[in-house]
């Protein structure tokens, strides 16, 4: 096991500033070398990841500035040859080589050739062959293989929309360790839909009378930005990524009367799950976890001023590392801007005809990632008035399957002519390691309930909260409750405000859903974290993944069904927030050929945190400069 060295020792002059500053491509290199130079290490080896191993929290914490520090590389690698897998269970994701080489692979095999030429396909170049991981579905052929299996679109022309010409029912289950196709699987010929799926410029006129807006800030931006680190209106935090994760936000505090007070230890994005409905052969297994099988970090793209950010935008690149462990750099990886964000609070007084009404204002950290068909938007917000917001935008194209003419189904909605846009879900599990005013916090669900009737409530109109302290993991395996009006208060029970109350900051739940696959589905059995919307953990440094660090082909209950079974105390002390937005998705004929944007968000807000408004001393502005400090 040769999973972790120490990299660079002592930081030197152009190494990593700051301990969670995410790997230089220099660290990278030296990390794939001290690990290549290790006898262990063998030749064929294939990189799956090399990203920061993040310090402890109490050596971060007693690291001051200008001291040395480690610097340590997370590797995962792979070796195909000899079946070897450098953790216990690998991912089929080992990087974009091996995925190209499976493509070429599937291609080339004369059975799948000759599936594609029942269905009058004659160039197998002109196939998009996506891999997709197997998962667990009882066949005792796949024990102990590294498979995964395809699903085949086709470009009729170069710039063609391939989702536009699923081609139904020809399957490859390919061998990654042995890079073999080991069978393929042909459920008999579908003719490919007719229509192109276009969506590009040039094919359609353009509507007119859209004006230029342009966001200008004449006298520069209001954050500031020192290597990794982020200071904005009393926010203060550091950006990291990794090839999984993709952003992660590391030290999140607030500066209040001269003190940083800290809100968040680290906050990410730990696992992305899209379960399919489709319960035909093969369409069945259509489950991707994008974060544990793919990484959303791997998939992020290089985004353009004017186009997916707007205004004065700071952008950072990234590093990561290639399959044969080369580092390399995704350019304009991450995005940071300001934004206007409307009023953000408002009063007119009648009497003195005189309104007080000051902007709201955003702070975004932004990425956004291809996972084959769909684009994810990850936004993470951050308030003038004290809240977090984690806001997602899906959009792209909806997986397709191809339909006789004349038939429908139960299970997807009809897109196009032959064109079956099947009913899934999107799961995403924010990991919210929590630190609110330290790191000893508790959890309490808060809801609204009517008083009873009687003498206590005589004209029947009261209602009250009630809070109810989570104690332990299993009283804090919890769903939603919108008519309750349900949240979680994340407190700090040694800390009050000046009112006397403990300090706090508020969970509050948006629109969620829960999965429809039954229990004894694979999908639910490997990722239980999706039957809950909340979970509470005691902070463990191992426990990183909610559906477990492998989650591919693993039969599942690993990650946090497994570690809550201890059913460990959450009270007053380190906690973590595992907190599952679902997104819903009943196709639409307007989701075709592109679909446009759905948000789902989850909110943080102070509760109890600040003594009063946070944003009273928002100067005010006057007429002209949105949002300008002295428009
Ligand atoms: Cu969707």
């Amino acid at each position: 096991m040769v999973s972790q060295q120490d990299v660079a020792g002592p930081a030197r002059a152009g190494a990593a500033r700051h301990p969670l500053d995410p790997l230089s491509t220099d660290e990278i290199s030296q990390a794939v070398a001290i690990f290549r130079a290790d006898g262990r290490a063998r030749p064929a080896m294939r990189f799956v990841s090399v990203s920061l191993h993040e310090p402890p929290k109490d050596e971060l914490a007693s690291i001051r500035p200008g001291q040395p520090f480690r610097r340590e590389a997370f590797i995962v690698a792979l070796e195909p040859r000899e079946h070897m897998t450098y953790e216990a269970i690998v991912s089929v994701t080992a990087g974009s080589v091996l995925s190209w080489e499976c493509e070429r692979l599937v291609r080339a095999d004369p059975r799948f050739r000759a599936g594609l030429r029942r269905r009058g396909i004659d160039q197998p170049d002109q196939v998009l062959v996506e891999s997709w991981g197997i998962g667990t579905f009882g066949r005792d052929e796949d024990e102990g293989r590294r498979l995964i299996w395809t699903l085949c679109f086709y470009r009729a022309s170069p710039d063609d929309n391939p989702y536009a010409k699923p081609i139904h029912g020809l399957h490859a289950v390919v061998d990654l360790d042995d890079m073999a196709v080991v069978r393929v699987e042909d459920l008999g010929v579908v003719p490919l839909p007719l229509g192109t799926g276009d969506y590009t410029a040039g094919r359609t006129a353009p509507r007119s009378g859209l004006k230029p807006i342009e966001i200008r800030q004449p006298a520069g931006v209001s954050f500031e930005v020192d290597g990794w680190e982020v200071r904005w209106q009393n926010w203060r935090f550091r950006l990291g990524f990794n090839g999984r994760e993709g952003l992660v936000l590391h030290t999140i505090g607030y500066a209040d009367n001269g003190r940083l007070r800290p809100v968040i230890h680290r906050a990410s994005v730990a696992e992305l799950l899209i379960p399919y409905s489709d319960p035909r052969p093969f369409q069945g297994w259509r489950n991707a976890f994008d974060i544990g099988e793919y990484g959303i970090g791997i998939l992020t793209n290089s985004l353009e001023l004017g186009c997916d950010c707007l205004g004065e935008i700071r952008y950072f690149d990234v590093e990561l590392a290639d399959g044969e462990g080369k580092p390399y750099t995704i350019k304009n990886a991450i995005c940071l801007h300001e934004e206007d964000h409307g009023i953000g609070w408002k009063h007119f007084d009648a009497d003195l005809q005189r309104a007080e009404v000051r902007r709201r204002r955003r702070l975004v950290a932004s990425f956004i990632i291809t996972a084959g068909n769909y684009e994810y938007a990850f936004y993470w917000c951050f308030y003038t008035d004290g809240a977090i917001e984690l806001e997602v935008r899906l959009t792209g194209i909806v997986l397709t399957a191809a339909l006789g003419p004349g038939e429908t189904s139960d299970y997807g909605t009809v897109v196009a002519p032959q064109t079956l846009a099947a009913y899934h879900q999107h799961f995403f599990c924010v990991r919210l390691d929590m630190t609110v005013d330290g790191a000893s916090n508790s959890v309490y669900e808060v809801e609204t309930e009517p008083a009873p009737a009687g003498p206590g409530n005589p004209y029947r109109n009261a209602f009250r909260t009630r809070r109810t302290l989570l104690q332990t993991e299993s009283q804090a395996q919890r769903l939603i409750n919108p008519l309750a009006a349900r949240n979680w208060l994340v407190v700090n029970p040694n800390v009050a405000n000046a009112l006397g109350q403990q300090v706090g900051y508020q969970l509050v739940p948006h629109g969620n859903v829960l999965p429809f696959a039954h229990e004894e589905a694979s999908v639910i059995q490997r990722a239980a974290f999706i039957t809950r919307h909340l979970w509470v953990t005691p902070f463990a440094a191992a426990e990183r993944f909610p559906a477990g660090e492998y989650p591919n082909q693993h039969p599942g209950g690993a990650g946090l069904p497994e570690w809550t079974k201890a059913d460990r105390p959450i009270e007053n002390t380190d906690i973590v927030l595992w907190y599952t937005l679902g997104s819903h998705h009943i196709p639409r004929p307007e989701d075709w050929p592109v679909m446009p944007v759905e948000r789902v968000s989850l909110t943080l807000r102070p509760f109890g945190f600040f003594d009063a408004n946070p944003a009273l001393d928002v100067p005010p502005t006057h007429g002209g400069g949105a949002g300008g400090g002295d428009g």
